[in-house]
């Protein structure tokens, strides 16, 4: 049996929260009895055969330091012309990877034990971390509607979350999110500045020198 079978039950019973704001929540270890299982999927779909994970160009030309793929049906990209979602991945031509079923399973879960029901995600983006690297101050914007939650999840080592407010010179919380931490947010937060400071040195028994991340959005 795979464990994802009890997916409901594990994740439930398990879950403890902290707030991070208003409609902001982190909901510690919720992952964790079904790590194993995310990360071979991770594995399967950034395979060099299916959409393996790239470092995109953003708009004003910087390569990101952060590595990225997506499954569902619709990716996040960035390239010269902008930040998207495309149905096809721009380094195959074909259709992104099919949103495995625990994946939409879990997102599903953890936006309800936030208090978000009904979450259907049509969009994951995956994220790899080395050491040194780091995800800017940003807002999430390119869904075409903010009324769904945005739901995270990290793996692997772990990093600081800087979590800010809905200007840019909002005073940031620094947060440690751990293997197995799920973090949601949405409703007022939802367009809140947020980032990853820079990936500490570091060796995880599951993931080796890096971190995963995944963030499961309604995009289209
Ligand atoms: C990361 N996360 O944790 C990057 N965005 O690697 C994000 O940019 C993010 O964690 C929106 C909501 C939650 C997130
Ligand atoms: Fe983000």
């Amino acid at each position: 049996m795979k464990r994802s079978d009890n997916l409901p039950e594990n994740l439930l019973a398990l879950t403890v929260k902290e707030s991070l704001g208003e409609e902001a929540v982190l909901l510690r270890g919720f992952a964790l009895s079904i790590d194993e299982e995310l990360l071979q999927h991770i594995a399967d779909i950034t395979a060099e055969t299916s959409a393996p994970f790239r470092q995109m160009v953003t708009p004003g030309d910087h390569t990101m330091s952060v590595a990225m793929s997506n499954c569902g049906n619709l990716g996040w990209v960035t390239d010269a012309n902008g930040y998207r979602y495309t149905r096809e991945d721009p380094l195959s031509g074909r259709a992104w990877p099919k949103m495995p079923a625990v994946f939409e399973q879990l997102a599903n879960r953890a936006a309800t034990a936030a208090g978000f029901n009904d979450f259907k995600p049509d969009a994951c983006l995956i994220n790899k971390y080395k050491p040194g690297t780091r995800l800017t101050l940003h807002q999430d914007k390119n869904e075409a509607c903010f009324s769904a939650p945005i739901v995270s999840v990290s793996l692997g080592l772990p990093a600081t979350f800087l979590f800010g407010g809905s200007e840019r010179s909002h005073k940031q919380k620094r947060i440690a999110l751990l293997h197995g931490d799920v973090v949601v947010w949405g409703g007022v937060s939802r367009l809140n500045y947020h980032g990853i400071a820079p990936l500490k040195a570091g060796v995880h028994p599951l993931t080796g020198a890096c971190r995963y991340n995944l963030t499961f959005r309604l995009a289209g």
